[in-house]
C-alpha cells in the first residue's frame, strides 16, 4: 500500500475514533496518540527515506494537511464535549421547584412579651411615651425617692438583691418615675408615660410569685391631674384589654409614694362578676396598684405640687397573662419550656 493510502486510511480511522470518544480525557489521550511524536502518523511519514525526491515533498505535504485536519477534528469535538460537560453540570445543579418545601417552625415572642406589647399598643394610642429604665438602681431611686427613707417599714416588703449597699436590682418600676419627672420638660406639655421592665424581690417563689417579675408602671403629671382621670384612664384601659363589658372598682390602700393610694380591682371577665373560680368567687380580680402621686415624691423631682398633680400606677402583667390564659403557676414563664411556650402563637 502507498505511504499516502495508509496515510488516508489512517486519517478515517482517526476520525472514527474521534468521532466515537465521549469524554474530554479520552479525546486528550487521543490527541497525544495521534499527533504525538511516537503517533502513527509519524510512524508512517518514517518510510518516506525510501521516496523518490519528487515524491517526498507531496506525502510530505499531504501528511501535514491530514495532521491540520485530524487537529482541527480534535478542537470540534473538545468544544462540544465540552458544551456536553457543562450542559450535564448544569442539569445536576437544577432545583426541581415542583418539590414541596421542608416546613421551617418559626419561634413566637414569649407570652409574656406579647401582653406587654399589647398593653403598650393601647396606652401609645392614648398619646404615652414608652420610657425604659433600668434594672440596677440605686437605693436613691428605688427608694429614697419614692418616699421610702431607709429607716421605712414598707422597704421590707421589697427587700432585693444588693450589689453594693447602695446599688441593688429594682423592686419595682416607680424609680422610673422619679427618672422621667427630674428630666421632664412642662412648657412641651404634659407628661404621660409608661415604663413596662423587669423587676427582682426576694420573694419566695410559688404559684403567684416569682423573684423576678415584670411590672408596667404608668405615669401622668400636669396641672389638674385629677383622680377622676386615673380612673377614667385605668376603666378605658381595661375594657380595651378585658373586653367592654368590663368595670373596675377602686379600694383604698397605701403606698408612701401615692397619697390617696388604691388597689384597682376589674370585674371578673370569666364570669362577668357572678363569682368563679378565676375571680375565687369575689367577682373580682386585683390587677393593680395606683394613686395621686405624692407631693413630697413631686417636689422631690424639682415639681411643684401646689401647680402640678399627678397619677401613677404599677400594673404586673405577669399576672395579667396568668388569668387571661389561665395559667396556674407563673414559673411556667420562665422555665422555657417550648411546649408550655408554643401554645402561645404570636398574633399577626
Ligand atoms: C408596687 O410595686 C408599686 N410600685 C406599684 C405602684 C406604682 C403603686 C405606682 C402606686 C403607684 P406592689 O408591690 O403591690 O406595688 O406590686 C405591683 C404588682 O406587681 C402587683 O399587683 C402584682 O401584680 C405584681 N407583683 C408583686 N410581687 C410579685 C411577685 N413576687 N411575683 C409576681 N408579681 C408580683
Amino acid at each position: 500500500m502507498s505511504l499516502q493510502s495508509q496515510l488516508e486510511q489512517l486519517k478515517e480511522e482517526s476520525l472514527e475514533k474521534i468521532t466515537a470518544s465521549d469524554n474530554l480525557g479520552s479525546l486528550n489521550d487521543l490527541r497525544v496518540n495521534l499527533l504525538g511524536k511516537k503517533g502513527p502518523i509519524t510512524e508512517v511519514l518514517r518510510g518516506m527515506k525510501d521516496l523518490s525526491n519528487e515524491e517526498r515533498p507531496k506525502v510530505g505535504s499531504f501528511a501535514n494537511i491530514i495532521k491540520n485536519q485530524l487537529q482541527q477534528s480534535i478542537d470540534e469535538k473538545k468544544v462540544l464535549l465540552e458544551q456536553k460537560k457543562l450542559q450535564e453540570e448544569i442539569a445536576a445543579e437544577s432545583i426541581d421547584i415542583t418539590l414541596p418545601g421542608k416546613k421551617i417552625t418559626a419561634g413566637t415572642s414569649h407570652i409574656l412579651t406579647q401582653v406587654m406589647e399589647e398593653i403598650e399598643d393601647v396606652f401609645i394610642g392614648m398619646g404615652y411615651q414608652i420610657i425604659e429604665g433600668r434594672e440596677v438602681e440605686s437605693d436613691h431611686y428605688n427608694f429614697e425617692r419614692m418616699n421610702l427613707p431607709k429607716d421605712h417599714p414598707a422597704r421590707d416588703m421589697q427587700d432585693t438583691f444588693y450589689i453594693s449597699e447602695d446599688i441593688l436590682v429594682r423592686t419595682h418600676t416607680s424609680p422610673v418615675q422619679a427618672r422621667t419627672m427630674e428630666q421632664h420638660d412642662f412648657s412641651k406639655g404634659a407628661l404621660k408615660m409608661i415604663s413596662p421592665g423587669k423587676v427582682f424581690r426576694r420573694d419566695t417563689d410559688d404559684a403567684t410569685h416569682s423573684h423576678q417579675f415584670h411590672q408596667i408602671e404608668g405615669l401622668v403629671v400636669d396641672k389638674g391631674i385629677t383622680m377622676a382621670d386615673l380612673k377614667g384612664t385605668l376603666e378605658a384601659v381595661m375594657k380595651k384589654m378585658f373586653g367592654e363589658n368590663r368595670s373596675i372598682r377602686l379600694r383604698p390602700s397605701y403606698f408612701p409614694f401615692t397619697e390617696p393610694s388604691v388597689e384597682v380591682d376589674v370585674s371578673c371577665f370569666k364570669c362577668g362578676g357572678k363569682g368563679c373560680n378565676v375571680c375565687k368567687y369575689t367577682g373580682w380580680i386585683e390587677i393593680l396598684g395606683a394613686g395621686m402621686v405624692h407631693p413630697k415624691v413631686l417636689a422631690m423631682s424639682g415639681i411643684d405640687p401646689d401647680v402640678y398633680t399627678g397619677f401613677a400606677f404599677g400594673l404586673g402583667p405577669d399576672r395579667v397573662a396568668m388569668l387571661r390564659y389561665g395559667v396556674n403557676d407563673i414559673r411556667n414563664f420562665y422555665l422555657n419550656d417550648v411546649r408550655f411556650l408554643g401554645q402561645f402563637q404570636t398574633k399577626e
